[in-house]
């Protein structure tokens, strides 16, 4: 499902989620199931044009489905449903969960969910639902069609959303903000202010999306893996403490170049710190100078690793001097104050807590950053913990029994997500943020795991940088069929 377009006009207002943070820097126009879609313009009901297919799925009356959803858009998230039908989370990115009913599932950039709907409602038409989750207008939508075998509707869906009612509440799973809804009766809200103390909630109680939506939120760290996935893959112990490498990664605009903390490229990477001009150490920059450099952090081998995933920064200013560009603009709030879905390659990490800021009450906003957390300087480069004995498996709230296995994670927008791994896999590992010009612009890094003695060799006659040196000429020639890959 792809996400986006770009924007014509000069000047673009990101659209905002629940807790009042940004989006994305460019519309959302139209968005694809199986290659099929429509664009509704101005985020309206009709579409531009009726005429073209929507994907349709026929089901039998009385069976079950296994539907596989991958977002493959590079900015937007979408909520998934189906009008009418409950569905039934089984697995995140390939990892098989204990099931996990719900009204909708939210689908980050580069996350795979597999969920299950049993085909036993009244036979007809009903939409498949993709919507875009902005909180302050109508959201952008992408449809499909459930057709049950048998009916005689043979037009589009009448069919409606349910209605999230106090007495009907909707359960989302995967929402990148906490909300702000105290469970009915709770005294965890200060009366005075409003602002509801998320981090005690998320020990006590679901999250919520703001007040009157009636919705409950599953977070990613409340799912749970099955038996049979956690005995494959048990959680990465900590024998003693000599076993465990802990690090805060912070993924942020602060820097002054941008966020350009990655310098390009960045695949093939065994064979590059051996070229010179493609490799240049972030060691010893503050990221505040210049930060335009390649970020590798080294693992070492069979360590226990935990990483506390950050989402926290103070661009606004900075950004306003460097990047007033036309197309953008900037109004009261920072626009790149958003969720991040990472996605780390080379391992399936557990998800062991994910935590949120406090948010108000009544109006769902954010209020302050994790109380948990503490920033060395106002860019946040090198966050540790507020509670200095907070360490390895002395983290309130970690789930070591039977936490859920991804290998992206949305990090809530000054919140933090704990995953651990155990660095088995020697090679380098880039770990990025899925919004694809997030990634473009540098929010990645390197993980070195192991010494380059511990990675398997490369391949003889491996291709590195500069070994493809052709003339225009040459590359004209090989256009025009007078030579071949085979004259090299
Ligand atoms: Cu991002």
């Amino acid at each position: 499902m792809p996400g986006a377009g770009y924007s014509n006009t000069t000047c673009y207002r990101s659209t905002l989620q629940e807790d009042f943070t940004h989006i994305g820097v460019v519309p959302f126009t139209s968005g694809l199931i199986n290659g099929k879609g429509h664009r509704y313009p101005d985020h309206g009901d009709e579409p531009e044009n009726p005429v073209l297919p929507l994907e349709t799925f026929t089901v039998k009356y009385g069976s079950s489905y296994r539907f596989r959803v991958i977002n493959a858009g590079m900015i937007y998230a979408f909520r998934v449903s189906v009008d009418e039908h409950q569905i039934k989370l089984i697995s995140v990115d390939g990892n098989d969960l204990k099931v996990e009913a719900a009204e909708s599932i939210i689908v980050q950039p580069g996350e795979r969910i597999d969920f299950i709907l049993h085909a036993d409602v009244v036979m007809r038409n009903y939409w498949i639902r993709a919507e875009t989750l902005e909180g302050n207008i109508n959201p952008g939508k992408v449809l499909g069609v459930l057709h049950y075998q048998g009916s005689t509707e043979n037009h589009i869906p009448t069919s409606k959303r349910k209605k999230c009612s106090l007495k009907h509440r909707c359960r989302v799973i995967n929402c990148p903000f906490g909300g702000s809804e105290p469970a009915e009766g709770s005294d965890l809200t200060n009366s005075k202010t409003g602002i509801l103390n998320a981090h005690i909630l998320n020990i006590k109680f679901s999250r919520y999306y703001p007040k009157k939506k009636y919705m409950d939120c599953i977070s990613i760290a409340d799912l749970k893996s099955t038996n049979f996935e956690i005995k494959q893959h048990p959680v990465p112990r900590i024998e003693n403490g000599m076993d465990l490498q802990e690090l805060f990664l912070n993924f942020h605009f602060a820097c002054e170049i941008w966020l350009n903390k990655m310098k390009l490229p960045f695949l093939c990477f065994q064979t590059f710190p051996e070229q010179d001009g493609f490799f240049e150490s972030c060691e010893g920059k503050n990221c505040i100078d210049n930060c335009c450099c390649t970020n590798i952090i080294k693992l070492k081998k069979n360590k226990t690793v935990q990483l506390v995933l950050y989402n926290q920064d103070i661009l606004v200013n900075l950004f306003r001097y460097h990047f007033s560009r036309p197309r953008f603009c900037f109004s009261d709030n920072t626009l790149f104050d958003m969720p991040h879905p990472i996605h780390m390659h080379g391992h399936q990490f557990h998800v062991l807590k994910m935590a949120f800021p406090d948010y108000n009450r009544f109006t769902g906003a954010i209020e302050s950053p994790s109380p948990d957390i503490d920033c060395d300087t106002p860019y946040c480069n090198y966050p540790t913990w507020k509670n200095k004995s907070w360490h390895g498996d002395n983290i309130p709230g970690l789930n070591l029994v039977n936490p859920p296995l991804k290998d992206t994670v949305i990090v809530p927008r000054y919140g933090y997500v704990i995953i651990r791994i155990k660095a088995d896999n020697p090679g380098y590992w880039i770990m990025h943020c899925h919004i694809e010009i997030h990634q473009v612009e540098g929010m990645a890094l390197v993980f070195q795991e192991g010494e380059k003695s511990d990675m398997a060799p490369v391949p003889d006659k491996f291709h590195k940088c500069g070994d493809f040196n052709w003339t225009s000429n040459t590359f004209r020639k090989f256009i025009n069929n007078d030579i071949n890959f085979s004259d090299f």
